[in-house]
């Protein structure tokens, strides 16, 4: 695992910072950790406070916090990024603390939090504690409950956690812009008893989306809909971890929107059940089973299920979030034959590729020319060839022989014999309505309501 973890910043940052608590001085400040890796991170059992069972942050980190006089203190730094949104693609992104999203932030429920939040970025910005009990002044809504942290400044929030829950964290001063360059994050309140809503592996990510033009790396801020990459915690598959679990474990999901659209998440294999919103756990008498749970914009969702053997791909049911980086202004041009003309257009157009007229599958192994820093459509490799996906997917990989605490990707699963699908090769007899479609037109003839067999069976008549 790929772990860059600088627990002290550059000092320029930290006095830049400092200036604007005078009352709390340069010394009091608690260090800001920095992570500019795209890995996912397990964090270690807390060292000190109540203990926990932490959250993995999917492609992501948890925020270190030092102890003074029992009160949790974090440091927050708003600031550019640079974020990998898969291996090929960077984007210049604002975040946390070196990350887009910043990291998740960990507590429990009855504990002291003191949040410092220092402005590294060129305009003003804020925290909004999503969804945290809290007293109004706290809430981080510039102009209505604070004046906005000025560039360069640093603000003290500081609150008791009064309920576990499934939280997120981001500005409420500009907030189009700066949730459109990936300023968020996960907090997450865990009991106070320990033995309270108790899971083998807790997994956690929010849903974002980026309007990335192929070649660039900034984002688009002014899109409201059509943006071009759909991510979970700033990555797009093939660049997403898989989930990682052993048969049996009992494992929670948790999912946060903070796209412009609803997000219908859909896991195959086990069903699950919604255990967790926005409001806090949800009753046992009151939870369904489910394979897809629709997270709206601006809400949480948590789910649990117990884990089977097996690959299991987990995704967004819109099948346009599975693509990554696309234009829709193109024409559909399924049974369309233009081999004819394809000649006439490559003395144009030497690129030029005929393609889409039997559906789109071929794209996934296509090798077009792209621009640099750009992701293919769909892509990822499987064991079976192109899984042909991009965007918001990834796969639950549950395998009998996982250690505790092990989130490594096992690689593909072994299948049971006799439980894989393969092509069919014995001798086909060809159907009888394929041979005379006559024969077939007469067939649903006399089915059709109206003729005298189709009114035999209706006793009402
Ligand atoms: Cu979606």
């Amino acid at each position: 695992m790929n772990q860059r973890r600088h627990f002290f910043r550059a000092a320029g940052a930290t006095l830049l910072g400092a200036a604007g608590v005078s009352r709390a001085g340069a010394a009091l400040l608690p260090e800001a950790a920095v992570s500019t890796s795209a890995a996912t991170q397990p964090p270690p059992p807390p060292a000190n406070g109540r203990p926990f069972q932490p959250l993995v942050t999917l492609n992501g980190w948890s925020l270190p916090w030092r102890m003074k006089d029992g009160v949790k203190e974090f440091h927050l730094v708003a600031e550019p990024v640079v974020r990998e949104i898969a291996p090929g693609m960077k984007a210049n992104l604002w975040g946390y603390n070196g990350s887009s999203p910043g990291p998740t932030i960990e507590a429990v429920e009855g504990d002291r939090v003191r949040i410092f939040v220092t402005n590294n970025l060129p305009e003003v910005t804020s925290v909004h504690w999503h969804g945290i009990l809290l007293p109004s002044g706290m809430d981080g809504v510039t102009g209505l409950t604070q004046p906005p942290i000025g560039v360069g400044k640093t603000f003290m929030y500081e609150f008791v956690l009064q309920r576990p829950g499934t939280h997120m964290y981001h500005p409420h001063a500009d907030e189009m812009v700066q949730m459109a360059m990936g300023m968020m994050g996960l907090f997450i309140i865990h009991p106070k008893d320990p033995r309270q809503h108790r899971v083998d592996r807790d997994f956690g990510f929010i849903l974002n989306a980026y309007d990335i033009e192929p070649g660039s790396a900034t984002p688009r801020v002014n899109t409201m809909l059509d943006f071009n990459l759909w991510t979970w915690n700033s990555r797009a598959f093939p660049g997403i971890d898989p989930f990682v679990a052993r048969t049996g474990d009992r494992v929670r999901i948790r999912v946060g929107n903070l796209t412009m659209a609803n997000h219908p998440i859909h896991m195959h294999g086990p069903h699950f059940e919604v255990t967790g919103t926005d409001g806090g756990w949800v009753p046992k008498s009151a939870r369904w089973p489910e394979v897809t749970t629709d997270v709206a914009v601006g809400q949480m969702r948590a789910f649990e299920f117990d884990a089977l053997a097996g690959d299991w791909a987990i995704h967004c049911h819109k099948s346009h979030h599975t693509m990554n980086a696309m234009g829709h202004g193109v024409p559909t041009m399924i049974g369309v034959d233009h081999r004819d003309v394809v000649e006439k257009i490559t003395g144009l157009i030497p690129d030029y590729m005929v393609m889409g007229d039997r559906g789109m599958h071929d794209m996934a192994e296509m090798e077009m020319p792209l621009p640099d820093n750009t992701l293919p459509m769909m892509t990822g490799q499987g064991p079976f060839g192109p899984v042909g996906m991009g965007g918001m997917f990834s796969v639950v990989k549950v395998r009998d022989h996982v250690k505790r605490g092990d989130y490594t990707d096992p690689g593909p699963y072994q299948h049971p014999a006799g439980t894989l699908a393969s092509e069919y090769t014995a001798e086909l007899e060809a159907p009888a309505r394929a041979a005379a479609p006559e024969a077939d037109a007469q067939t649903l003839q006399v089915r059709k309501p109206g003729a005298h067999e189709g009114h035999a069976g209706h006793s009402g008549h």
